[in-house]
């Protein structure tokens, strides 16, 4: 009698453990990696030694919701913006509290913007396929020369010497400020792995950071070996709902070196954050 009882009981038992390590194991496939990007790219490091970093929204700012931003600094009290897409390309400079342009150059409809950099009293705008370049009058927008590259364009910035420049692939070059020759390059991997994708730029106390398109990612990546020395995740900063679609990613990056400022933004969003970055614990 006794062992007949047990025996249903044995196998009763021996089914709710099973379920419940199939349970635990589920668990685990649904939160295991909680900050993949949204797009699959090279860009999962979940299981590398690279630090995380995630963030503090500090301040958050009106942004035209009708930017679709290429480019974005920051000098003396004012967000300075490139704008892409053909016949709404611009260049633009923009009151930091209230989002108002106090500034705007229209590009030629023909051609698509994408980064800005302010080197000295110039900036340099970028353009997508055409592989020209234009250098403006800071204070006036004055055009005052192009040039051109071999490349696509997308992000740049600098290092008070040299320009350093994105064009979708694992490559940052660094061109000439003047000449705008190029004077080298650096293939960008983490933990040996390309990282392609590599879009708009900011030059922060010797390190590049660096948008990864179509994720909520940025790369802090050291610009003389191309490591990328951490990675930021915005997950969640900017909700889909908010979004204008799936072209709506982060892209701009922006430091205030003399207020040690760190502002982002996307295209076509409505607000921009001021962060603060903290190393994530997991
Ligand atoms: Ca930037």
């Amino acid at each position: 009698m006794t062992i007949r009882l047990l025996k249903p009981l044995l196998r009763i038992s021996l089914l709710l453990l099973v379920v419940a390590l199939v349970s635990a194991t589920s668990d685990c496939l649904d939160t295991g990696n909680p900050n993949l990007p949204t797009v699959s790219t090279p860009t999962d490091t979940e299981n590398g030694e690279t630090p995380v970093y995630t963030y503090e929204v500090v301040n958050v700012y009106p942004h035209d919701h009708g930017a679709f931003t290429q480019g974005l600094v920051f000098e003396n009290g004012f967000l300075y913006e490139g704008t892409g897409l053909r016949g709404q390309s611009t260049l633009r400079k923009v009151t930091l509290e209230t989002g108002d342009v106090v500034q705007i150059h229209q590009l030629p409809s023909r051609f698509f913007g994408e980064g800005i950099a302010i080197y000295g009293d110039r900036i340099v705008q970028l353009t997508w396929q055409s592989r020209q370049g234009f250098v403006y009058d800071k204070d006036s927008f004055a055009l005052l020369r192009d040039f051109s590259y071999p490349t696509e364009g997308w992000g740049i910035t600098h290092d008070g010497e040299r320009l350093i420049m994105s064009d979708g692939t694992s490559t940052l070059y660094f061109l000439h400020p003047d000449t705008f020759e190029e004077t080298g390059r650096v293939e960008v991997k983490d933990d040996g792995q390309p990282i392609q994708l590599l879009n708009e730029l900011e030059y922060i106390h010797g390190e590049v950071y660096a948008n990864v398109w179509q994720t909520d990612r940025i790369a802090r990546i050291n610009p003389e070996t191309g490591a990328v020395t951490g990675w930021i995740d915005l997950k969640g900063l900017m909700s889909a709902n908010e979004r204008a679609g799936s072209g709506a990613v982060l892209n701009g990056i922006a430091y205030d070196a003399a207020g040690d400022r760190l502002f982002v933004t996307g295209k076509l969003w409505p607000k921009l954050f001021e962060l603060v970055l903290r190393p994530r614990e997991d």
